[in-house]
């Protein structure tokens, strides 16, 4: 039975040896089981029943596969990449630089033990036994240099980090060694990150000669978060470079064993690499395989034999290698990247080696693998095999003078006295700043009606002779009449006026989410549909002449990794307004990690910024448990010393003017928008016209119908506009309703005001959807104790629940009225 389509030239090539053909296919296909592919022999190959065939032609074929290379490539569909593969695996290796190889692992090790001896019981996270990765990457850069390479971008865990800092950014040694001296603890009190987690960013000259800039991604301890984030800043490096940026940018993804099959990050992250919205020409993964995860085994780490095998799901090559076969590995090395750059594909090296140490140096593991570390403390370093392998003789000069080297560089070490930063920032961050809010930072977010007709003339027009749905052509007719002043401007039109605005004043603006082309909510209709051939029409990209690009992108069914990528695109594209959207707000804590440890914390931990945009559908609907809650609570226990802005807009022209507010303000600084659902079209959250010519964004908006108002009712968000509808059906006079639009930084001053304006009033009564341990009672209550004066400070919630809502419909009802009957308590 035939299992994949067979090229012309196989059939034929099948047809002049059929015997050698059927043998060579049965270990082109099995080949990588039987392979020699772990130093230590723990790892034993696993014979197959189609494999133990005699002759000449299973010798050959097993000298080919079956020796420290085995590579998985069946699967591809592709005839054209199998040959490819099949062609070089078949063929002569090319010539390696041995004498090069011998320096990097010699140094590979002789680093490790520098820190060891002079850092005694310190954490390093050893490359020892897996130090092959050094002339792998050297090899990586030679082959990206010959294909016109300016920067790699590399994201890696702690496993080997400061070796890499040391030999592939280039960072002078001494910096590195710095990071290990005792500094000024009162320079980094509370903030900073441990040394290997720290970014950087370096220069490499590849043994071909071409000049490649080095840029490690700061990273996390949580294994595999920074895998997204790395592929979205280079996405974001290769369209700042437009045509050719795949090119110029090669991404390189290091990951330990137990992590690449474990963690789910890492599968979402492969699953985008041949999307348009994601794509970067593909993306080069090592697998630094020391088939142990701290204390567990590789069998208990994985159910399939390799680590690597979860990249099957799609079409990508798995180069297999044992890591003491050091030109086996430095082949491995070139294939895979000729790979990358011929097929624009992914490609996986899975380097297996050892792990020397414990798991870091201060962990004992011989407790838990006795066997195993017996044998490795009888094993020399792999630089001494090599020497002896390849017959080099003065390896014992040449570990003399790298000792020496590095034993000057650390003496040096001792007199820098600021923790170095190990790293530069791209030009382009040059306007940009972060640290506390200034008002000094703010602009006008207004536009005139004109400006506002003439983007609403290309936003609601589309070719002639277009098949329009007819839907979408009455809700087009709609968004005219808006900015004509024949009705008020919703949601979905706002925002497509701020973008437009954006987009033509040189913003690009680029937003990726689950349904997010046409929106979840049916709000958005970014992209024109033509009804009888499906062609195209997106009116953000027909804003102006001139005007830069606008990307509304259906994201892949993920959180945590589209999150990931949208903030690592933020990270190199400053100027762009860069938006991630919840399909519902519920949903956004499957990326937790990358929100605690990139978006809020990674200002203060590496002192990198990031204007990204969270947009999260939040509101209590009876739409159940997982349908309500964006967990306002949570973002806001996360806030402090002005590390992002947490807001709620209660109209469309509030949204309107955050929205350009956050691209046009030099402040960068992520943006969380707990955004509407039903109030979308809402005539009570739309906006007249004039609202969007005014000119700022007010992070309160204050009563101005009440006069002497008795009580001051607070709130954010949709409850706002029901206590509004309350308060008119009940003919009350005497509250005044005031919104809280921006929850972080908190508006003290503009909250104080706003109750200046009710000076009667004698309370103030917060007022929530959400039960009482959760929205932002519990943040709100002792700031507005602090500013309430002689005001007493209530409040109406929801009682405490385990879970954010009701799944009853009914329910909800029954609840929300009474919200609205104890925030209006019966008079007398
Ligand atoms: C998400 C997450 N879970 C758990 C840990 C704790 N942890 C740190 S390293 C490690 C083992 C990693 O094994 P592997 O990926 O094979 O890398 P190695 O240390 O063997 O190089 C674990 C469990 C972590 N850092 N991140
Ligand atoms: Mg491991």
């Amino acid at each position: 039975m035939a299992t994949r389509p067979r090229s012309v030239e196989e059939e034929e090539i099948e047809a002049a040896n059929p015997e050698r053909e059927r043998v060579f296919g049965a270990f082109r296909h099995w080949g990588y089981l039987e392979a020699d592919l772990d130093p230590l022999g723990f790892l034993r190959p696993q014979k197959h029943p189609e494999l133990q065939l005699e002759g000449e032609s299973a010798r050959e074929a097993r000298r080919v596969y079956c020796g420290t290379i085995g590579v998985e490539f069946m699967h591809i569909a592709d005839p054209e990449r199998r040959r490819w593969i099949q062609e070089r695996m078949e063929g002569d290796p090319a010539q390696v630089d041995q004498q090069r190889v011998l320096d990097q692992l010699i140094r590979a090790d002789l680093f490790e033990q520098v820190l060891q001896q002079r850092y005694l019981g310190t954490k390093r996270f050893s490359l020892e036994g897996v130090t092959a990765l050094l002339p792998l990457v050297d090899e990586i850069l030679a082959v990206a240099g010959e294909r016109g390479a300016a920067e790699l971008v590399m994201g890696m865990s702690h496993r080997g980090r400061l070796n890499v800092i040391a030999h592939v950014a280039r960072r002078p040694l001494e910096e590195v060694f710095a990071g290990f001296e005792d500094v000024d603890p009162r320079s980094v009190l509370g903030s900073g990150d441990v040394k290997y987690h720290m970014g950087a960013t370096g220069e490499y000259e590849t043994r071909g000669g071409a000049k490649i800039h080095i840029h490690l991604v700061s990273n996390p301890s949580h294994l595999e978060a920074v895998d997204p984030v790395t592929v979205g800043r280079t996405r974001a490096k290769q369209d700042r470079a437009g045509e050719n940026g795949s090119q110029k940018y090669l991404p390189l993804l290091v990951h330990g064993d137990g992590a690449f099959a474990g963690q789910g990050i890492f599968a979402e992250t492969l699953n985008y690499a041949d999307l348009p919205g994601y794509s970067v020409g593909g993306t080069v993964h090592v697998i630094v395989n020391n088939l142990l995860g701290f204390t567990t085994l590789c069998r208990e780490l994985h159910s399939a034999r390799f680590a690597a095998q979860l990249a099957r799901r799609q079409s990508v090559p798995i180069f297999h290698v044992n890591g003491e076969d050091v030109d086996a590995v430095v082949r491995m090395g070139r294939m895979a990247v000729e790979y990358r750059y011929t097929f624009g594909s992914d490609v996986v090296i899975d380097m297996i080696g050892y792990r020397r140490h414990g798991h870091s140096e201060v962990d004992d593991p011989t407790v838990t693998q006795p066997l195993l570390y017996k044998a490795i403390k009888d094993h020399p370093p792999l630089w001494e095999i090599y020497a002896e392998d390849t017959g080099t003789e003065d390896a014992a000069a040449q570990v003399q003078a790298i000792k020496a080297e590095f034993e000057a560089a650390q003496s040096r070490a001792g007199s820098i006295t600021r923790k170095p930063t190990l790293r530069d920032l791209p030009r382009y961050w040059d306007n940009y700043s972060g640290g506390r809010y200034k008002a000094d930072y703010e602009v006008d977010t207004g536009l005139t009606e004109e400006e506002l007709r003439e983007i609403t003339a290309r936003l609601t027009t589309y070719p002639e002779g277009f098949h329009i749905h007819p839907k979408v052509k009455k809700l087009l007719e709609q968004r005219a009449e808006m900015t004509a002043g024949k009705r008020p401007v919703d949601y979905g039109m706002a925002e497509a006026l701020a973008f437009g605005s954006l987009v033509k004043a040189g913003v690009p603006v680029r937003l990726s989410g689950q349904d997010s082309r046409r929106g979840t909510f049916n709000q958005r209709h970014s992209v024109l549909l033509d009804i009888e051939n499906e062609q195209e029409y997106v009116p953000l990209q027909h804003i102006a002449a001139g005007q830069v690009r606008c990307d509304i992108i259906n994201s892949t069914l993920s959180e945590a990794g589209v999150l990931g990528f949208e903030y690592g695109y933020s990270r190199d594209y400053p100027e762009a307004l860069v938006l991630w959207e919840a399909q519902f707000g519920d949903f956004v804590n499957v990326a937790q990690a990358v929100i605690d440890q990139f978006i809020c914390a990674g200002e203060d931990k590496w002192g990198l910024l990031s204007g990204v945009v969270l947009l999260l559908p939040h509101g209590y609907e009876g739409q159940g448990p997982e349908h309500s809650s964006a967990r306002i609570e949570r973002f806001l226990q996360l806030a402090a010393r002005d590390n992002f802005q947490i807001c709620q807009p209660s109209n469309a022209a509030q949204y309107f003017h955050l929205l350009r507010r956050q691209a046009l303000r030099s402040w960068r600084k992520p943006l969380v928008v707990f955004t509407p659902k039903s109030m979308l079209r809402h005539p009570d959250a739309s906006s007249p016209l004039e609202d969007f010519t005014q000119k700022r964004f007010s992070p309160v908006l204050a009563d101005n119908e009440v006069n002497g108002a008795q009580r001051i009712l607070l709130c954010t968000g949709k409850i706002g506009h029901e206590l509004r509808g309350e308060r008119k059906k009940r003919k009350d006079h005497s509250t005044a309703i005031v919104f809280v639009e921006q929850l972080y930084p908190f508006p003290e001053a503009e909250l104080i005001a706003a109750f200046e304006q009710h000076p009667a009033a004698g309370e103030i009564v917060w007022v929530q959807e959400e039960p009482a341990n959760m929205g932002a009672l519990n943040y709100m209550l002792p700031r507005l104790r602090r500013i309430a004066g002689e005001r007493a400070v209530l409040s109406v919630k929801r009682s405490a629940s385990a879970s954010p809502a009701t799944g009853s419909a009914k329910a909800h009802e029954v609840e929300q009225k009474t919200l609205l009957s104890l925030a209006f308590p019966a008079k007398g």
